[in-house]
């Protein structure tokens, strides 16, 4: 199977990284591709960043279909343009938030998601409650890092492990959810230093997509996901006119 990871920001460091995370858990018979838009915010942090970067998501799913993708994950811990991308996919779509909580909610009666920036702390919460995580979602905090500054901080571990002990001692959580594709590869090592269970979204996107795919399960195609109705886009949109 083929499976595309789409990073809805435009950086090419974060796509590297999400591409590392996916295929260091892929299976034997798994192809990971990660990409990103030519189109977007460099990074994500904001309603007007999410907002403007579902076209870049949906351009890179158009052009998963046209080339026979299996399934796809969405790298960005907002889930951004997620129902849209399942309108349009033929394969099942996973966002990491969606997965990371669902995953978190095997491991123990309640987990705490560690973001990055306190303005992103609303949406991860709205998204607990829309995913029917909200009971098991005990808390939602920041770590005050900003997204590309995840991986040029040379603290950037030791304030994660930081933000999400003191969320594990706030809410009485037995799991962490790491909160921004761009923490993927700081799981390990915050893991080690917290010793409960610490989810990535990525990896846990991955699998789920790769699960569905095996069970031969594709996205819902009738009713509410069923393909948009086509008609013309007008402006910079022109392209997403539908036939
Ligand atoms: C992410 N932003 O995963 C989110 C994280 C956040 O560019 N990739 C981004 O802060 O919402």
């Amino acid at each position: 199977m083929e499976l595309l990871v789409v990073n809805p920001n435009t950086s090419g460091a974060m796509t590297a990284l999400v591409e590392r995370a996916a295929r260091a858990v892929a299976g034997p018979g798994t192809r990971v591709r990660a990409v990103h838009p030519a189109m977007g915010p460099a990074s994500i942090e904001s309603h007007y960043d999410e907002a403007l970067s579902v076209p870049g998501v949906l351009a890179e799913v158009a052009a998963g279909e046209r080339a026979g993708v299996d399934g796809y994950v969405l790298a960005c811990f907002g889930d951004p343009g997620l129902d849209a991308a399942r309108e349009v996919a033929a394969g099942p779509v996973v966002g990491i938030a969606e997965a990371a909580m669902r995953s978190a909610m095997y491991l123990g009666r309640g987990f705490s998601v560690v973001t990055t920036l306190a303005r992103t702390v609303g949406r991860a919460r709205d998204l607990a409650a829309h995913y029917g995580a909200g009971r098991a979602c005990l808390g939602v905090h920041a770590c005050g890092i900003p997204v590309l500054e995840l991986e040029s901080d040379p603290d950037a571990v030791k304030k994660v492990v930081a933000a999400c002990a003191a969320a594990l001692e706030a809410d009485g959580s037995d799991a962490v959810v790491l909160g921004c594709a761009g923490m993927a590869e700081l799981c390990p090592a915050v893991s080690a230093e917290l010793g409960v269970p610490v989810v990535d979204g990525v990896q846990a996107a991955v699998l789920a997509v790769q699960s569905l795919v095996t069970m031969g399960l594709r996205g819902a195609a009738r009713g509410e996901f069923a393909a948009p109705p086509p008609k013309p886009y007008a402006g910079l949109l022109a392209e997403f006119s539908r036939e």
